[in-house]
């Protein structure tokens, strides 16, 4: 009978109608006299996650029947964006939809913005996992995230006097559609206690980890559709509930809040998200969220294997675990403790299965970033976890020692333990030590990381266990979805829309780069593109941009490595000599617009500072008459995914303008030229591969190589520094108070002067402008420009995520495509 009850949704107009009143009337409990936008959002949405479900369901139906192997993709971080207009497109229904809603008298457009953004990562990294995650669902890889429900996401952004100021990001105060809470799924999961010995079954000693406080994880499913695909992914985010609902011994005492303090802080570890980007605060709630999410996971990954009754030594032919940076290590010793301390397995067999089942990727090389954690607080929070991190790392080091070399600096160069007062649990080296293969996320990087972060490990291992694996995004929301009329005009030049899911057919735009008329059409696009960013910024901060100027563009998380100084720097530079010019000069040059956005951690006092620049520098440009709009700077308030999805196709030119050697990879860069924006940038990061797929004379580069880095630094600390003419001009005119109070500015301009100008920025100065009259003249003969435009974007297939997903699951997690409904 359940199949014959179980008919699948029908996708004519009147039927969309009639779900969306149903879910209006039943879900909401609201009718035609009082629907708003809002609530007509979210019937809609609940009419569209209804059709999402029986796919869900049905694939997940059909890898419970089949049990093939499966990857796990676990990071703390998945900053997802809205969903309705991915699962439309995804689902091949948004024509109907647009048409139903029109019908009930609405504008999908309008809906669409009423979501609100599941904003639950800092920036690259959980962009990374959300793309990755669309392309295991799209490419049928049976692959599920699992990270955490955030009740408070990324902050919200607020400028108020210039300054960054924060609130929270309450994402959940409206019914979330996208979610489904499965309060059957429930695991505890424990905190501190003691270590005691026990017999097990076989009559054998083993340490069992005992007391301490439980809380309870929590399953909510997160359906992720593929691209025309029956299959659908999910995202399983756990969310920290208390175990025992009351204390009456303290409730009867009188003592109430007492009583319910449990479940307050019960409730309080999945609260929020560390709002830091490439960089480790080291709280130990941080440390308690890291432990709570890999033990619920895990608890869960067993509990699935072991339905097929399969032997342990199986598990990592059933199971591939992908650690998304250093964040799930804990992963390791958890379930090293799991295998030996409550399934009873010998130490060796254990630590054989775990090291077949987890992979490491790594996401930074800057040390501020890379994890330690202190080893009272381990030994506090997870004791038993603690005993087995110091036997990995014993057993380690004798086979170094007995294998390799007992050369006693190696040794503790290698070691897991950091021996600095206190000690520290070096989480990378764990995770390289705990996992078959580590993968940095562009060639640089990967070298890099080879080079440097893990050199001896690699001359231990050998190369093999280190490979390289570009990063990539998703096309369906980064061109697909975001710039319509782009993809509209590539369908119907290369006759069908294959390319949303094969990339590399991109290729076929190169032949129309010299075309007129396509020229032409390209340009077109742009400026429609142009104009909707234009738009936003005249509704949204009353300032008024000329969409045929030239939109120069850096959004990123705010971070001295990522040199928005550097830029601000400039366009003061270059409002300098605008202001110089004569009447006729100033009419010849480029008009530009430059444009910012990105949010500072909290407690990055600098990268505020930067914030405050930029704005202070906005308002005096942007206010002055005499320079005649040649130059505009915005700063966007609150940069997040759906922002993006309006400002990537409205670039000209993009900047990514790392120190070399610093960005790991970058994934903007990617999305912005895959929208036909030319970058600016430094030779780092992924910037190296795309010039080498897009072509060298397609994008302007400038600045020192990552290799020349070291070496400069050194010269810099010993023989000062050399500030050029045009950058000292830049930071008179800061001192001098022509944008405020200079005192403001201070600390900030002693990074350069007194600070040792860490990031080489005096060093790059001169270069980056030499490049910015490049762009300029570049940007003067329009039909060169529109052929580089039109060539960037033929050249980014390699960037897919699913050519990355692909090589993930060939190279790591041998996993192969399991198609449902076929
Ligand atoms: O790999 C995704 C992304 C890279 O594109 C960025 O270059 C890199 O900065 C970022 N890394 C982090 C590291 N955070 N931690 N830990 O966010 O990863």
């Amino acid at each position: 009978n359940w199949k014959k009850h179980m008919l699948p949704e029908k996708n004519d107009t009147d039927s969309i109608e009639q779900d969306i009143v149903h879910h209006t009337i039943t879900t909401l409990c609201r009718g035609v006299y009082n629907i708003d936008k809002l609530a007509m959002y979210q019937a809609t949405a609940h009419s569209v996650r209804d059709r999402l479900l029986e796919d869900w369901n049905c694939t997940q139906e059909a890898l419970h029947k089949e049990n093939p192997k499966r990857c796990y993709y676990m990071s703390m971080e998945f900053l997802i964006g809205r969903a309705l207009d991915n699962a439309l497109n995804c689902l091949k229904v948004k024509k109907n939809y647009k048409e139903s809603v029109n019908n009930l008298g609405f504008s999908l457009e309008d809906l669409l913005v009423e979501e609100k953004d599941a904003a639950l990562g800092n920036g690259g990294l959980g962009r990374l996992a959300a793309c990755y995650m669309d392309s295991t669902a799209t490419l049928d890889y049976p692959t599920w995230g699992y990270g955490l429900r955030y009740q408070y996401g990324i902050f919200k952004q607020i400028i108020k006097d210039g300054y960054q100021n924060e609130m929270p990001d309450y994402w959940l105060n409206f019914d979330n559609p996208w979610e489904f809470p499965r309060t059957d799924i429930r695991y505890e999961v424990r905190f501190h206690g003691y270590v005691a010995t026990k017999m097990n079954e076989k009559g054998e000693s083993r340490m069992s980890w005992e007391g301490g406080d439980k809380v309870q994880a929590m399953a909510y499913d997160v359906p992720i559709p593929g691209f025309d695909t029956k299959g659908c992914g999910n995202i399983r985010l756990w969310s920290s509930k208390p175990l025992n609902t009351f204390d009456f011994d303290s409730f009867n005492a009188g003592d109430y809040e007492r009583s319910v303090s449990e479940q307050t802080n019960a409730q309080n570890l999945t609260s929020v998200l560390y709002p830091n980007d490439n960089h480790l605060v080291g709280k130990e709630l941080r440390l308690k969220q890291e432990y709570f999410f890999v033990s619920a996971s895990l608890q869960d990954i067993i509990h699935r294997f072991k339905r097929a009754k399969c032997p342990w030594k199986d598990f990592p032919d059933k199971v591939a675990v992908q650690m998304n940076d250093t964040h799930p290590t804990l992963a390791v010793p958890e379930l090293q403790r799991i295998l030996v301390d409550v399934e009873g397995l010998e130490w060796d067999d254990a630590w054989d299965i775990v090291t077949r089942t987890f992979a490491f990727t790594n996401h930074t090389v800057l040390p501020e970033a890379l994890e330690c954690w202190s080893v009272p607080m381990m030994e506090k929070i997870l004791p038993r976890h603690m005993q087995i991190i110091y036997d990995i790392n014993l057993f380690f080091l004798q086979k170094v020692e007995r294998d390799f070399s007992p050369d006693r600096e190696l040794l503790k160069r290698i070691s897991i333990i950091e021996e600095t007062s206190p000690q520290q649990v070096r989480m990378a080296y764990l995770a390289v030590v705990g996992s078959h293969t580590v993968n940095g996320v562009a060639a640089l990087h990967s070298d890099l990381i080879r080079k440097n972060l893990f050199n001896d490990f690699v001359k231990y291992y050998g190369p093999e266990k280190f490979i390289n694996i570009t990063n990539g995004i998703t096309p369906r929301r980064w061109l697909y979805q975001s710039n319509p009329a782009l993809r509209d005009l590539i369908t119907k030049t290369l006759g069908s829309e294959d390319w949303a899911t094969h990339l590399d057919l991109l290729q076929g735009l190169k032949k129309y780069a010299d075309d007129a008329a396509f020229q032409d059409a390209w340009a077109d696009v742009k400026l429609q593109n142009k104009k909707r960013l234009a738009d936003w910024i005249k509704t949204n901060m009353n300032i008024t941009v000329n969409p045929h100027a030239l939109f120069d563009i850096q959004v990123k998380r705010i971070h001295e490595y990522k040199r928005q100084f550097m830029n601000i720097l400039s366009v003061i530079y270059r409002y300098k000599s605008l202001k110089k010019m004569s009447a006729e000069d100033l009419e010849q040059q480029v008009p530009r617009v430059v444009i910012f956005g990105g949010k500072a951690a909290p407690g990055y006092y600098i990268a505020k500072l930067v914030i405050k620049l930029i704005n202070s520098a906005a308002d005096v440009i942007n206010n002055d008459v005499s320079i005649k709009d040649m130059l505009k700077v915005v700063f966007i308030p609150d940069y997040n995914v759906s922002l993006a999805e309006i400002i990537v196709p409205a670039s000209d030119i993009s900047q990514h303008i790392s120190t070399a050697g610093t960005e790991a990879s970058g994934t903007s860069n990617m999305k912005f030229v895959l929208n036909g924006g030319l970058i600016l940038g430094t030779v780092d990061g992924a910037n190296i591969e795309i010039c080498e797929q897009i072509g060298k004379e397609n994008i302007f580069m400038f600045g020192v190589l990552a290799d020349a880095v070291d070496d400069i630094r050194h010269n810099q600390k010993y023989h000062g520094l050399f500030i050029d003419a045009s950058l000292q001009v830049v930071i008179d005119a800061i001192q001098g108070g022509e944008f405020g109070d200079p005192s403001v500015f201070g600390p900030l301009i002693n990074t350069l002067t007194y600070g040792g100008d860490y990031y080489l920025i005096s060093t790059d100065f001169k270069s980056y402008l030499q490049e910015h009259t490049v762009v300029d003249d570049t940007f003067r003969d329009r039909a060169v420009w529109n052929k580089k435009s039109i060539m960037c974007t033929a050249g980014m297939g390699f960037f897919s995520s699913d050519r990355a997903v692909r090589t993930y699951a060939e190279k790591i997690w041998k996993l192969k495509p399991f198609k449902v409904g076929v």
